[in-house]
């Protein structure tokens, strides 16, 4: 696809924005990126070198729009005043996710669902890996979908990660493979409700046909699909992936017992179900792509252990982001817990853990935008207390911890009030416990 002098306005200049606008550039066009906060000096000077233009700040927001197409990064949302002004001017919108698919030459897996979705993108990229097959996890992951296509002569499958705000911003994204892992409260400061958030999710099937496959969460009703299903769930055996005790059966044959894995509790069982329903669907032989699952192992701040102190196990799981990550981390902690939560408020209500806080929270130490309001539902069933720093929540939470409990760091919700991201988050905890076990 050539888009010889094409003239073409790409808003946001993170890591996607980047990736499309080189994309497009590469591929003949007239790229000019906008960005209306304060990108990073060092990506704006690159973009330039390339013959890219680049306007930031404010007039970025009150810019002509005259442009053949624009691409809306995932991460702004629609209503701000810099696609405001496009939307004004007669612009539409795709994503960077639809952009690089439109390049795309080689069969897709897209992975979606509230949790789980990176570590079952890195185990389909490693059972295809494992198994001979060249393929990269990509996309909401981390590596644009839209700077892994132009590397695609490398590639045989692209592996996917699909966010709700990718798929917001799709027409014609077609997944050879769909992946749906779950669903549950979550964005509800850029969705009104959650049906909007389901709505965006579910366009993942949207331009799938019968010869494409579906791997969909038994648990879950999913209206409109049209490619092949396949389930999981290890909740119920009427699907066609069950959990038998700590064996993972397709269809009543045994295939892989959890202990042969680096991953332990239910919601990692269903992503390795998830994981092996999309092996299956590619038709890679059960033996080849069980050399990938059993080898794997989780990324950091997933229920991460990163130190011991005095008989005190201190426990990153910085990746929780949401409410239902917190209930799984608290689900599968069999010791007692002194727990560091609260974040950004992202419009969830934490007093629907209360039940779960009172009958495994010992003691909870809330920190961040959310503090207060936690408190005030938590207190009554459980002791509690606010503190205004990391630090101070970890001192606060080894106080009241003794040997044998756990300190379990899973905020349960999104980490940009005080962090840069949920990953700087968990390395300031790892930091903080490593610098007072020395
Ligand atoms: N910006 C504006 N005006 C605004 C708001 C933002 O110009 O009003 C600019 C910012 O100044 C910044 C840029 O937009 O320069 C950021 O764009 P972005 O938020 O889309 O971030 P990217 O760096 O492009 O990262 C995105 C995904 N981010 C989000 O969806 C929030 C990354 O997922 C993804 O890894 C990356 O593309 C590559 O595909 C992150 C994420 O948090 C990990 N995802 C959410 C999640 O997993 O819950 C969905």
């Amino acid at each position: 696809m050539k888009f010889d002098r094409r003239r073409a306005a790409v808003l946001g200049m993170g890591a996607s924005g980047e990736a499309a606008a080189r994309l497009l550039h590469s591929r003949g066009a007239n790229v000019t990126v906008f960005d209306s906060g304060k990108p990073e000096a060092q990506r704006i000077r690159l973009l330039q070198d390339l013959g890219i233009s680049t306007i930031v700040g404010e007039a970025a927001e009150r810019a002509k729009a005259d442009y053949e197409m624009t691409i809306l990064s995932p991460g702004i949302d629609p209503a701000v005043p810099l696609v405001e002004n496009f939307r004004r001017q007669g612009a539409t919108f795709i994503g960077e996710l639809e952009l690089a698919f439109r390049f795309c030459e080689r069969p897709v897996i897209a992975i979606t669902g509230t949790n789980g979705k990176t570590t079952t993108t890195q185990l389909i990229e490693s059972i295809l890996n494992g198994a001979g097959h060249r393929t990269v996890a990509c996309g909401n992951i981390g590596l644009p979908f839209a700077e892994a296509v132009q590397r695609q002569a490398e590639f045989d499958f692209f592996t996917v990660e699909v966010s709700s705000f990718q798929l917001e911003t799709i027409s014609s994204f077609r997944p050879d493979v769909a992946v749906w892992l779950n669903l549950s409260p979550d964005h509800l400061d850029r969705y009104p409700n959650m049906a909007e958030y389901r709505t965006a999710k579910l366009r993942i099937f949207e331009n799938q046909r019968s010869i494409d496959y579906a791997i969909t969460n038994y648990s879950d009703d999913l209206p409109g699909i049209v490619a092949t299903r396949v389930t999981f769930s290890a909740y119920s055996n009427s699907a066609d992936f069950i959990l038998d005790g700590d064996t993972i059966c397709f269809r009543n044959e045994p295939l892989l017992r959890m202990a042969e894995t680096h991953l332990s509790g239910i919601h990692n069982a269903e992503n390795l179900m998830a994981a092996l329903g999309a092996a299956q669907a590619l038709k890679v032989p059960f033996e080849k792509a069980k050399c990938g699952l059993t080898k794997y192992r989780l990324p950091p701040h997933r229920c991460e252990k990163v130190g011991e102190i005095d008989g005190v196990s201190f426990i990153n799981d910085s990746k929780a982001t949401n409410l239902d990550a917190l209930a799984k981390a608290l689900e599968s902690q069999p010791r007692p817990i002194v727990l560091i939560a609260g974040g950004k408020d992202k419009g969830f209500e934490f007093d629907a853990l209360a039940g779960l806080v009172h009958a495994k929270v010992k003691y909870a130490v809330l920190i961040g935008e959310m503090a207060d309001r936690i408190f005030r539902t938590w207190s009554e069933v459980a002791p509690c207390s606010r503190a205004k720093t990391l630090q101070a929540a970890i001192d606060r939470a080894r106080r009241h911890s003794l040997p044998g409990d756990v300190v379990l760091f899973s905020p349960g919700t999104s980490s940009f009030d005080m962090f840069q991201n949920y990953a700087d988050r968990g390395n300031q905890f790892r930091e903080i416990i490593q610098e007072l076990a020395r």
